[in-house]
């Protein structure tokens, strides 16, 4: 009853030119029946990706916006320019943005209104240190990151929400957390959105798993109860490889 949803993070990768490469070399692949397929590109590459994968069943996605709408933000994107483009993902809270640019929790909430003020659909990601998951404390981060992100959610919002769970110690690091031990984590949040909202909402909610997922692991991940698809990175940048995520998932 989920559709499963592979979205690439090209994260700060790709001129204009190599993304209309990309998009080129994907044409008429990476979409299969069943599996909703997003690219997520750096803001300067989403107006020439948005109309170059128009028709083909690629939907487009930014990484990040400003929780505003306008305003003197120098350097900042809003959700409305977004909208315009034509994009229907955000990508919000990634570890990076928390890591690197001071996104708290109450931040992710903002842009998480800031998305649903502007039709996009956020791809919220939660998920722990190294540090803490050798402390026992997991399920404890990706819970308060979830509430937090959630705050203020109706159940119609809360529902069309992707949660990405991204152990942070697996990204980009070729180290991936096993299926059996995302699943525990991914089935867990479920568990903390049932008790936020009810079972059947939660029961709607996609959590995809993200932190070195490849063409040879995504299969064992989408074998799991409460996976519901891939945030990719590293793979995602190569169009055979983000082909054969998509392939894999389904
Ligand atoms: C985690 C992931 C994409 P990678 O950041 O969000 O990247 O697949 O390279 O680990």
């Amino acid at each position: 009853m989920r559709t499963p949803i592979i979205a690439g993070n090209w994260k700060m990768f790709k001129t204009v030119s190599e993304t209309l490469a990309f998009a080129e070399a994907v044409k008429g692949k990476a979409v299969v029946e069943g599996v909703e397929t997003v690219i997520c590109a750096p803001f300067t590459n989403l107006p020439a990706l948005t109309e170059a994968v128009k028709g083909t069943g690629i939907k487009v996605g930014a990484q990040n916006l400003h929780f505003e709408d306008n305003g003197a933000f120098t350097g900042e994107i809003s959700g409305v320019m977004l909208k315009e483009l034509g994009v229907d993902y955000v990508i919000i809270g990634h570890s990076e943005r928390r890591q690197y640019f001071g996104e708290t929790d109450e931040i992710v909430n903002k842009k998480v209104a800031a998305a649903f003020r502007n039709d996009l659909t956020p791809i919220v990601c939660v998920g722990e240190k190294l540090e803490e998951r050798e402390a026992d404390q997991t399920k404890d981060v990706c819970k308060v990151q979830t509430e937090g992100a959630f705050k203020g959610l109706s159940k119609e919002e809360a529902a069309k929400v992707v949660v990405a769970y991204e152990p942070i110690w697996a990204i980009g690091t070729g180290k991936s957390s096993t299926a059996s031990d995302a699943n525990e984590v991914t089935s867990y949040i479920r568990t903390v959105l049932a008790d936020l909202y009810d079972q059947a909402t939660a029961d709607v909610i996609r959590i995809q798993y993200g932190g070195s997922v490849k063409p040879e692991n995504v299969t064992e991940y989408m074998g799991q109860s409460d996976i519901d698809g891939a945030l990719v990175g590293g793979a995602s940048l190569q169009p055979d490889s983000f082909t054969a995520l998509v392939e894999g998932a389904k």
